[in-house]
């Protein structure tokens, strides 16, 4: 199987060059860790939007579900909204058998731009080997999509990735890989046993370390804690 690192949003193919595979995001600072987090305490849905505006018409459109808004600009929580982008705020209380309006910088554009794959999985390194296990198991093309931050290379995501190219191997599945796959693999071996450091080194750790996030890193830096394989399909991630 032939399994493709892509390492920005704009780095993503667009529709056509995914069709025939399988799709997998990354934003492990934050958003496909909430994103998971939200889905393993019980959340209903995490309903990935491009904006704010768009997220309260969403809710002001559907009062009958009672979504809750989640998500961040600049990090922060957005005005009006219940909850921000940290996974350790998606408690069970909190989320449970809920729906999520979900909008954040990379993370949910990501999700969207990879809409036209076969399938697309939502993966952090909480569920990383879960996905590689998966991946393994349906033996199709993958394209790995990072987010990045701010449409640049970040450490996190490509480490992620390299994570899922490692378990995919450990599988034994005989994968292909381009040059960004490589890089990914290695950056993961290089720090297996210490992600928590990488987390912390990457340019966006650091941003959120100065925000005072700092216990959000050492959650997003786990690996494999849960197995559940979130997929987005027709506008939600279920
Ligand atoms: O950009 C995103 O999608 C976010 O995950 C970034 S932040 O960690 O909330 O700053």
């Amino acid at each position: 199987m032939r399994v493709d690192v892509y390492p920005t949003v704009l780095n993503i193919p667009p529709a056509e060059d995914l069709a025939g595979r399988v799709a997998v995001v990354i934003d492990v600072l934050r958003a496909t860790t909430t994103i998971c987090t939200a889905l393993a305490n019980g959340a209903d849905t995490v309903v990935p939007i491009l904006t704010p505006e768009e997220a309260f018409q969403v809710a002001a459109d559907n009062p009958d579900r009672m979504f809750l808004l989640g998500g961040e600009r600049k990090a922060v929580l957005i005005p009006g909204f219940n909850y921000g982008n940290s996974p350790l705020e998606y408690t069970e209380a909190r989320v449970k058998g809920r729906p999520i309006l979900f909008t954040t910088t990379n993370g949910t554009r990501a999700i969207r731009r990879a809409a036209g794959a076969d399938r697309v999985y939502i993966a952090c390194l909480l569920n990383a080997p879960a996905v590689a296990r998966e991946l393994a198991r349906l033996e199709q093309d993958v394209a790995i999509c990072c987010a990045g931050t701010h449409d640049q290379f970040s450490l996190e995501d490509t480490a992620c990735a390299g994570a899922i190219l490692h378990f995919l191997a450990a599988a034994g599945a005989p994968v292909e890989t381009n040059d960004m796959g490589v890089v990914a693999r290695d950056l993961f071996r290089e720090y297996d046993g210490r992600l928590g450091d990488l987390v912390h080194l990457s340019e966006h750790g650091q941003r959120l370390a100065k925000l005072g996030l700092q216990e959000d890193l050492l959650f997003c830096a786990q690996l494999g804690r849960l197995t559940i394989l979130p997929v987005f399909t027709e506008g939600q991630v279920v």
